[in-house]
């Protein structure tokens, strides 16, 4: 008997980065983020007499996964178990791939296991195994913060049905992992403390922004936290330099675009694609745009997702 989960990437539009210095894995930043379709992780799990895990039907020894096993364990009863996962985007490219997949893995663990967690149980045990992951337990607009740091549904995605063109510039693994970027930017960077404090303020903006859905508010914030995050990682040591020229290039592009009159801004994660969030109406010029660009690999148009679910079992 086996158990089916899928989840969705998200991609933040205020952004988390750093860790606070305790235990439970607890984001140093606020952050607020829209969970995408089309792509996604599927995960199935069934008891077995050892924990083994299959990415994209290759075996692999994931310490991560490991390490999230054994946190889970110590509140819950989860017998060893056979995961196989699949994500059909490539995985640690910046798009979020652990996300997807630890949001995944707890909601068939939960259902497998008959745990009867509530959304909010889950969402912290996704954040315990990766911070951004307990955001995808939700669809729409998902926010992440203090004072519990369990995600919540800000808006559901028929409220405001934003597309998001991808940029894929370079298909492969990142260069440093968010968990170890992050860290280095806490321990290093000059203005690691000024991050922190002006992003815990302007998340009530941003709040605001898509509450009231005003697309040129948002924009300005969203660009604006992305902007940061980058300078707050170029300004460790040594520096984060997540960008290849084509994501600069796309950044550019999208730039000339919203002064030309259309209804779009850039996020760049901690990889060197670029996320196009734009209106319906403007998308397909949007994806026209980049795709011309010189080092943009491929382009994906999505929309906005649901939350993590059981599909089967
Ligand atoms: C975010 N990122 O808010 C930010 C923006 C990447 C850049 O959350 O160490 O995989 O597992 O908690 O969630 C990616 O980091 O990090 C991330 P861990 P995670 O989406």
């Amino acid at each position: 008997m086996s158990t089916t989960a899928r989840a969705h990437p998200n991609i933040a539009l205020l952004k988390y980065w750093g860790k606070q210095d305790r235990p439970g894995n607890y984001p140093a930043t606020p952050s607020v983020s829209i969970t995408l379709d089309t792509l996604s992780t599927t995960t199935t799990i069934e008891v077995a007499p050892t924990d083994r895990v299959w990415l994209n039907e290759i075996e692999v020894e994931d310490a991560k996964v490991g390490a999230a096993l054994e946190d889970w364990r110590q509140h819950y009863d989860i017998p060893s178990l056979s995961i196989k996962t699949r994500n059909n985007f490539p995985t640690a490219a910046g798009l979020a791939s652990s996300a997807s997949g630890f949001a995944a893995l707890i909601t068939a663990i939960d259902a497998h296991c008959e745990l009867s967690l509530s959304d909010a149980d889950k969402s912290d045990l996704a954040r315990r195994a990766s911070g951004s992951a307990a955001r995808s337990i939700h669809g729409g607009f998902v926010t992440l913060a203090e004072p519990d740091w369990q995600a919540r549904q800000l808006l559901p995605k028929k409220a405001w049905p934003l597309r998001v063109v991808i940029a894929i510039t370079t298909i492969g693994p990142k260069a440093v992992s968010s968990s170890v970027g992050m860290e280095r930017s806490r321990l290093t960077s000059p203005y690691f403390e000024a991050w922190v404090s002006s992003t815990a303020s302007d998340y009530g903006t941003v709040v605001d922004a898509v509450t009231d859905r005003d697309f040129d508010k948002l924009a300005e914030l969203a660009e604006a936290s992305c902007l940061k995050m980058h300078a707050l990682m170029l300004s460790s040591k040594p520096g984060l330099v997540y960008w290849h020229a084509a994501t600069v290039a796309c950044m550019h592009e999208i730039r000339a675009l919203r002064e030309q009159g259309l209804k779009v801004f850039f996020t760049v994660d901690a990889g060197p694609q670029v996320k196009a969030v734009c209106t319906e109406e403007h998308a397909k010029v949007v994806q026209q745009a980049l795709a011309n660009l010189p080092g943009v690999e491929e382009t994906i148009q999505v929309g906005l997702g649901q939350g993590a679910t059981v599909i089967d079992g």
